[in-house]
C-alpha cells in the first residue's frame, strides 16, 4: 500500500489519540482543581506503526481491506493508575460518557495472561470529525497500575530483545516477578486504606473540635 494511502487511513487515528489523551488529561485536571484525588495518574497514547500493523495482519491472516475492523488497537491509549481500585473507577467514568462506546472488555487482571501480563483492556468506538465527515473508529484503552506498567514495560522490551523466543528461565523469572507485582499492588492498596482511614478520623476529630 502506498504511503499516501496509509496516511489517509492513519490520520483519523492520530486525531482520535490526540483527542482522547486531551480528554483523559482533562479528567485529571478536573479532579485536581476540585482538590480531589484523581484515579488517573497519567495517560499516554500512540498510533500503531505501519510495520506493526502489517506484522499483526500477517500473524492473524487479516486481509489488508479488513485491517481497520479487525485490528482493534491501531489507536492505543494507556491509562496508568496508582492503585488497583482506581481501575474500576476509571472504567465507570468511561461507561458514563457518551462520546465513547464500549465494544468489548478483556480483563487480564482477573485472568492473568500466560506471560504474567496484567492489565484491563477496553475496545471502544469513538467518532472523529474529518473533512470527509464523521468517522467512527475503534481504539484500545489499556488501564493498569504503575506496578503493572513497570512489569509490562520490562517484559515488552525483553520480548523485543529476544524477538519472541524468550529463554524459559527468563519467562520463569518474569512469572515470579508478576506474582511479586500482585503482592506489591495489594500492599499498596492496604497502605492506601490506612491513609484513607487516618484522613477520615482526622476530619472527624477536626469537625468535633470546630463544633466546640
Ligand atoms: P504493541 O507493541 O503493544 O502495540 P494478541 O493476539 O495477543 O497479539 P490482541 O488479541 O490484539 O493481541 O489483544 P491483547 O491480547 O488484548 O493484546 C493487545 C495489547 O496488549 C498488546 O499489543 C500489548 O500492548 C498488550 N499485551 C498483551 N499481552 C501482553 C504481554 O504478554 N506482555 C506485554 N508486555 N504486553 C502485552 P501488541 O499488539 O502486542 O502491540
Amino acid at each position: 500500500m502506498e504511503i499516501q494511502l496509509w496516511r489517509e487511513i492513519l490520520d483519523p487515528y492520530e486525531l482520535a489519540v490526540d483527542e482522547l489523551v486531551v480528554k483523559f488529561n482533562h479528567i485529571i485536571s478536573e479532579y485536581r482543581n476540585a482538590g480531589e484525588y484523581s484515579p488517573i495518574e497519567q495517560v499516554n497514547g500512540r498510533v500503531k506503526k505501519i510495520s506493526s500493523i502489517l506484522e499483526k495482519a500477517q500473524k492473524k491472516k487479516i486481509p489488508l481491506e479488513h485491517i481497520e475492523e479487525q485490528i482493534e488497537d491501531i489507536a492505543g491509549i494507556r491509562i496508568i493508575c496508582q492503585f488497583v481500585e482506581d481501575i474500576d473507577k476509571v472504567v465507570e467514568l468511561i461507561k458514563l460518557r457518551n462520546d465513547m462506546e464500549i465494544k468489548s472488555i478483556k480483563d487480564y487482571i482477573g485472568n492473568k495472561k500466560e506471560s504474567g501480563y496484567r492489565s484491563y483492556h477496553l475496545i471502544i468506538y469513538y467518532t472523529v470529525q474529518t473533512l470527509q465527515g464523521p468517522k467512527r473508529l475503534q481504539a484500545e484503552i489499556q488501564i493498569r497500575t504503575l506496578a503493572m506498567n513497570f512489569w509490562a514495560t520490562i517484559e515488552h522490551s525483553l520480548q523485543y530483545k529476544y524477538k519472541h523466543n524468550m529463554p524459559q528461565h527468563i519467562k520463569d523469572r518474569l512469572w515470579k516477578a508478576s506474582e511479586a507485582i500482585i503482592i506489591l499492588d495489594q500492599e499498596m492498596s492496604s497502605v492506601r486504606d490506612e491513609i484513607m482511614d487516618a484522613q477520615n478520623s482526622f476530619s472527624i476529630k477536626a469537625s468535633v473540635v470546630s463544633d466546640i
